[in-house]
């Protein structure tokens, strides 16, 4: 077909996918189109639009357009950018550590710990240091659960307790001793500065140094953790938003196996 762009024919648009260069899809295939918000500490004005732009290009945007700047005090002003990425991913080619389980439900859980472990298993958890969060670790733990799945203070074969929100390192780990657990959950939300890096590796340090970390299953969540960063920081494994109690139940008590806390 030919004539305005309404009668467009899908014949004249590219639909290649290539997955070692994978682009933004926006309307068709390889368009690239993205949009990105940010906020620059410049007043609102023309000048600063132009130089939302510039970064845009800079980042790797063709026909970067600032659909929307906003005041947000005198020297402060939000944008909107829409533009056309320049670069491509290699789909092909990524790899990511992801935790391998086949998730068991909560009465398959229960009846593992009854074969293998044979007690029930004690499981603390807590959002540490200064983290103010606590509906990611309620999420996990709480009796009602989320999102249709129960939360470990359900399971019949486990003892959970939810320390809450902001529980120094230090005190964690001396409720640990005291309640003899066998998993740790640690739930991390805020990431400014990378103040959860410090936070979950000073963690680490103590529980290396009382001799209790090879005694414990050590696992840590949030919304900006995952597996991989969870491994690189010295935990057993890392849950980020998807995750529910019986991910984290099934790792747990396998986990608990595998390393002979018996
Ligand atoms: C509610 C909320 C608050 C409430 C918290 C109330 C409460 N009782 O929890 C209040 C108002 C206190 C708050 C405060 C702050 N907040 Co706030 N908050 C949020 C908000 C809106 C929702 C978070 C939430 O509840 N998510 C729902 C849960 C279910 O999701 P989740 O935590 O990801 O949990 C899932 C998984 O991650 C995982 N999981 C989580 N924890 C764990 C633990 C384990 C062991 C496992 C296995 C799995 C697991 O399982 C869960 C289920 O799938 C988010 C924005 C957003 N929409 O996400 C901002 C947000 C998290 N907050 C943010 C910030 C910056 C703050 C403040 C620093 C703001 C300020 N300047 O004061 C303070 C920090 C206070 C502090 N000392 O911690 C930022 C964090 C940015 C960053 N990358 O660090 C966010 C993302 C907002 C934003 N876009 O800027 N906040």
């Amino acid at each position: 077909m030919s004539g305005g762009l309404y009668s467009m024919d899908s014949k004249d648009f590219d639909k290649t996918l290539d997955l070692t260069k994978v682009k933004p899809y926006g309307d068709t295939m390889n368009d690239g189109k993205v949009q990105l918000s940010f906020t620059l500490p410049v007043q609102d004005d023309e000048k600063g639009i132009e130089c939302a732009k510039i970064l845009a290009s800079k980042m790797g945007l063709s026909e970067p357009s600032v659909a929307y700047h906003g005041s947000l005090d005198k020297e402060f002003t939000y944008y909107v950018v829409y533009g056309s990425l320049n670069h491509t991913v290699d789909y092909t080619s990524v790899h990511v550590e992801t935790v391998e389980v086949d998730t068991m439900t909560m009465k398959e859980v229960d009846e593992y710990i009854s074969d293998h472990i044979k007690r029930k298993v004690v499981i603390i958890g807590a959002s540490t240091g200064t983290d103010a969060h606590t509906v990611g670790i309620d999420a996990i733990m709480n009796m009602k659960g989320y999102a249709g799945h129960y939360g470990l203070e359900r399971y019949d074969m486990i003892e959970a307790y939810n320390l809450g929100s902001q529980v120094p390192n230090e005190e964690f780990i001396k409720k640990a001793i005291e309640l003899k657990a066998d998993v740790l959950l640690v739930s991390q939300t805020v990431t400014q500065k990378n103040v959860h890096i410090q936070n979950l590796t000073n963690l680490v340090e103590i529980l290396e140094a009382e001799g209790l970390r090879d005694k414990v299953v050590l696992i840590c969540g949030g919304a900006r953790i995952d597996h991989e960063l969870a491994k690189e920081l010295g935990y057993d494994a890392g849950f980020g938003a998807g995750k529910y109690a019986d991910d984290v139940a099934t790792f747990a008590v396998t986990e608990m196996v595998n390393k002979q806390i018996i």
